[in-house]
């Protein structure tokens, strides 16, 4: 069996605008115009380094529906839903709700097929129609709410596509493991109540959202327990996240028992990320990856869905995005990371105490089983 992968031209037309990075930009109070930091190049850059090593030719392209307003309305409220659609109509479009999340004309039509690349992406893989998956998807996810979008989210993509599958009765547990370098608000109040959703976000300790993603924030209600964060110290390397996949994300995962492991893969905890400082590498994020797939075989029969969020290293990026996606293949292109001389040797890439005390604070949180 093949993985699945999506990809929509059109991802690369959601407009941010000529912001100042995520300031809007005000010539009169001295900010000049530039570009957002959320841009499309990073992620047009990891598909045509997909496409030109020959990768694409060994996964399977997953056709791609927009996400209709009912799939929307799984999450989101129909208020929320119908006013990006009536901004997306206006010449200059619109905000989707923090001042930091400009869209363009068409951005709703474009973030409904985003959405729906996660559908696309979770249905495969869930309905066994191909191996693993990864959806490389933008406008990205992880930080909208129900009736706001934040962060440079517009829907919740992998909440909507999990909501769907649920509906469709194609999974009923679901573990998102979240390694973005912002915490993932977003899903995780979307589940925070529902027992048969666990969140895992590794994250940069206290950054965005402001005062957010906690250990202590645990789900409530029937969803106790069911919300998980590790927030790691900034200037983690390789070293603190394959030991926080090992101690902590492994060990829920196996606790939890879920029918499908959606990662929700950004790559702005890598090296040179101008929003992040964190110093993950390729290599770094092909060894998680590989972890999770040996951690999803056992007890998922290996269903993993990978869904692109937040990464604007338009250099390093792609050959983050490719090293998973070889991983996810099986496959070797023969293209190396570049860099790697640079980031693989680079002091503290090891394990530091302080790190190592964040891990196992966090790997004592118990996770609840079935049943
Ligand atoms: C705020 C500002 C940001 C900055 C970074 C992100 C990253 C999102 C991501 C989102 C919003 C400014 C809060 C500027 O990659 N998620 O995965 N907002 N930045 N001013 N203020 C008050
Ligand atoms: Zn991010």
């Amino acid at each position: 069996m093949s993985t699945g992968y999506v990809w929509q031209e059109i991802y690369g037309w959601h407009d941010t605008g000529t912001a100042a990075g995520a300031a809007y930009a005000n010539p009169m109070a001295g900010i000049q115009p530039l570009r957002h930091f959320e841009s499309a190049e990073s992620k047009k850059r990891l598909h045509e380094l997909v496409a030109v090593s020959g990768l694409l030719d060994q996964l399977e392209r997953l056709p791609v529906e927009p996400a209709t307003q009912e799939q929307l309305e799984l999450v989101h409220t129909p208020e929320y839903v119908a006013r990006i659609r009536a901004e997306s109509q206006l010449p200059k479009g619109g905000d989707a709700g923090d001042g930091f999340t400009p869209f363009g004309q068409g951005g709703y039509d474009i973030a409904c097929l985003a959405a729906g690349g996660a559908i696309a992406a979770l249905a495969a893989v869930a309905e066994g129609r191909v191996r693993n998956a990864y959806a490389l998807v933008r406008p990205i996810g992880h930080h909208a709410l129900p009736d706001m979008g934040m962060g440079f989210c517009i829907f919740a993509n992998i909440a909507i596509a999990i909501r769907v599958l649920q509906a469709r009765d194609r999974a009923r547990r679901v573990a998102v493991v979240d390694w973005d370098v912002h915490h993932g608000n977003g899903t995780q109040a979307i589940f925070s109540e529902d027992p048969s959703v666990l969140t895992i976000s590794i994250h940069q300790d206290s950054y965005f959202p402001p005062d957010s993603g906690h250990r202590h924030e645990r789900g409530s209600g029937a969803g106790e327990g069911t919300a998980l964060n590790v927030p790691l110290p900034p200037g983690s390397g390789v070293g603190a996240y394959l030991h926080t996949i090992e101690q902590v994300v492994a060990p829920a995962l196996r606790a939890f028992q879920p029918d499908l492991v959606v990662v929700a893969s950004g790559f702005d905890a890598n090296a040179c990320d101008p929003l992040g400082r964190m110093m993950l590498t390729a290599a770094g994020f092909r060894s998680m990856t590989a972890m999770l797939l040996e951690v999803a075989a056992d007890v998922c029969d290996g269903r993993v869905a990978f869904v692109h969020e937040g990464g604007y290293s338009e250099a390093y990026v792609p050959f983050c995005g490719l090293a998973v996606m070889e991983e996810l293949a099986g496959a070797k292109t023969g293209v190396e990371d570049p860099y790697h001389h640079l980031f693989d040797g680079m002091g503290y890439q090891g394990l530091q105490p302080h790190q190592a005390d964040a891990i196992a604070a966090a790997a004592a949180l118990p996770i609840p089983s079935p049943g």
